[in-house]
């Protein structure tokens, strides 16, 4: 039971196996050694199929761990950010913060009685779970014997806000938006959010995926920003998602691409005859409602961009308003957050993948390192954030981009400037790192292992080397180094290695390969690719032509069709 990523996932069918959720949880919570005792915790999930049932399990495992008090969203529903929130926020009281929260969420999988469950934890911070934590729980899991439970205690009502005892614990049913809500009203200039959309000229649309992220889009666009309903797309939870994958994405999000006026590779529509222009603002979040995908009218916001174009952009966000002290990226995420680093004059750190490697930096001043908010973050992946919370946010990315509208468009007598204005203008001002992640899911493990090994082995011997040189050669590419990333992390000295597999090109493009740690069955191995496009004339391509022989080389280099079988992507983004 080693987390991955975020968290651990598998099938729900495994997880109603024979204790296997009680097992894992039982080590979540002996891990937290005598604390435990009298604490409070936060449990609640993204709704899908298996989540009611796992919270009543957890709670009566709490109880019988003399856990004081549990705090559960009303109808089981928590989105990530909001735990993170509520861990931070304490539901407005005195004292010590939540000691743990249990998000039950396998995030962007799909769910449903044949698809994907998942549990991911996050300490007192509202951080997910450090490399040291989860390391712990794993080895745990390596040697219980025995988890405690309570024998016949009735289930508790969810549906209904209010208190009940469990065995001596105290289970308190809470509205899962109050915190969160709380805490944006304090990092969002809200009236001033509220003039944008009241102007006449101003559009939206928001695809919660049928996740977790619906019941707070309504809190926070409709009711307090004042929104049309009609503008909510997909925002009542469903346990399976409606099937769908509910993953924020070119491809899985396909009605709201079409709605925005793009095509599935991101290309633009030819605009029906007599149709509605399609709105001036669009955005999805995924399952468990931590990511966010931006759009505006006929255009699609790559995540490395919109996080640059958030720095650039950072005061006219109240948290930020004195400008950023620093900002981090995912090894993988375009470097186009680093020029912006470069000539705002803040410092930009490099992580690997996942939200674990954010949390220490967020909280260095604390932890005896240096003062490093205010803070931004992101990755490739349609995850932004900042220091609000200790999780990627997906609502808080939207209201970041409406903060950006906002400020470009005080004026309601002038023309509206959009999101594809914003995004083009920043190209002009700092260059282009044209960019794309190709996605093969679903691959054999072993294929995809000796892929990474082969690439490995091309890192550290220079014999190994010659073979991805001289195939990236023949397509016009003169790969410059290979290199595993590994990450020493500046706060607590844990080391990541293994991270992904970068290639550096002469001419300054770069690929990496890595394998996915969400997925819960086969291999997934994901591409990145990138190049930097200083000549302001040239940032208008389209990326997937702009990088399609930059592709070709790094897929012969890595020989990924002959590893895998695959010959093209499943998803490209
Ligand atoms: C993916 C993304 C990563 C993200 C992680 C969790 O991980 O690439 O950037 O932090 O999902 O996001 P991987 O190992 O599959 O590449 V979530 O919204 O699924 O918690
Ligand atoms: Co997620």
């Amino acid at each position: 039971m080693r987390p991955g990523t975020s968290g651990l996932r598998k099938k729900v069918k495994v997880w109603q196996g024979e204790h296997y959720l009680e097992n894992f949880v039982q080590c979540i919570l002996e891990a937290q050694g005598d604390a435990l005792k009298g604490a409070t915790l936060v449990v609640g999930g993204d709704g899908r199929y298996h989540n009611s049932a796992a919270i009543q399990t957890i709670i009566r495992m709490a109880a019988a761990n003399g856990a004081g008090q549990v705090w559960v969203g009303q109808g089981g529903l928590l989105s990530t950010p909001a735990v993170s929130a509520m861990i931070r926020e304490k539901r407005g009281a005195e004292g010590e913060r939540a000691l743990l929260g249990i998000v039950l969420t396998a995030s962007h999988n799909p769910g449903g009685p044949t698809e994907d469950f998942g549990i991911k934890f996050n300490n007192a911070a509202g951080s997910p779970a450090t490399e040291l934590d989860t390391e712990a729980v794993y080895a745990l899991t390596q040697t219980i014997a025995a988890y405690k439970t309570l024998d016949g205690t009735p289930d508790v009502d969810l549906e209904t806000v209010g208190v009940t005892d469990v065995g001596g614990m105290r289970v308190e049913v809470v509205d899962p938006t109050e915190d969160y809500v709380r805490l944006l009203r304090r990092t969002f200039d809200f009236g001033r959010l509220r003039a944008l959309v009241a102007r006449p000229d101003f559009s939206m649309v928001y695809d919660a995926m049928s996740g977790a992220a619906g019941p707070y889009a309504k809190r926070v666009l409709v009711e307090e920003l004042g929104a049309d309903p009609a503008c909510l797309l997909r925002c009542e939870p469903l346990e399976d998602f409606g099937g769908g994958h509910p993953d924020p994405n070119l491809t899985y999000a396909d009605d709201l691409v079409a709605r925005m006026g793009l095509a599935a590779d991101g290309s633009v529509l030819p605009a029906a005859e007599g149709a509605a222009e399609p709105p001036v603002f669009g955005a999805a979040a995924d399952g468990d409602g931590d990511r966010n995908m931006v759009l505006g009218r006929r255009f699609f916001v790559t995540p490395s961009d919109s996080l640059a174009v958030i720095a650039a952009n950072a005061q006219a966000i109240p948290h930020f308003k004195d400008g950023l002290k620093a900002a981090a990226r995912s090894m993988p995420t375009s470097a186009a957050l680093d020029r912006v680093g470069a000539a705002l004059g803040f410092r930009v750190f490099e992580t690997p993948t996942g939200w674990k490697f954010f949390g220490n930096l967020m909280d260095s001043k604390a932890l005896g390192g240096p003062d490093l908010a205010p803070f931004l973050c992101g990755e490739e992946s349609f995850g932004t954030g900042s220091d609000h919370v200790r999780e990627k946010d997906g609502l808080w990315a939207v209201l970041a981009w409406l903060s950006i509208l906002a400020e470009r468009n005080g004026d309601p007598g002038a023309p509206l400037v959009g999101v594809g204005d914003v995004v083009r203008e920043h190209w002009a001002r700092f260059g282009r790192n044209y960019y794309a992640r190709y996605d093969y899911e679903g691959c054999g493990a072993d294929g995809a292992n000796a892929m990474m090994e082969a690439l490995r082995a091309a890192a550290d011997d220079s014999a190994a080397f010659a073979a991805p040189a001289a195939a990236a050669k023949q397509r016009g590419f003169e790969l410059v180094s290979i290199d595993d990333f590994s990450y020493t992390d500046p706060v607590d000295g844990s080391v990541s290695a293994r991270q992904g597999v970068r290639m550096a090109f002469a001419s300054g493009e770069r690929a990496v390969f890595r394998l996915s740690g969400t997925g819960s069955e086969g291999a997934t191995v994901r591409v990145y690719l990138e190049r930097f496009e200083g000549d302001v004339g040239a940032t208008q391509g389209r990326a997937s032509e702009e990088l399609r022989p930059l592709a070709e080389a790094a897929l012969a280099a890595a020989r990924l069709q002959e590893f895998t079988g695959r010959e093209a992507p499943t998803v490209i983004t």
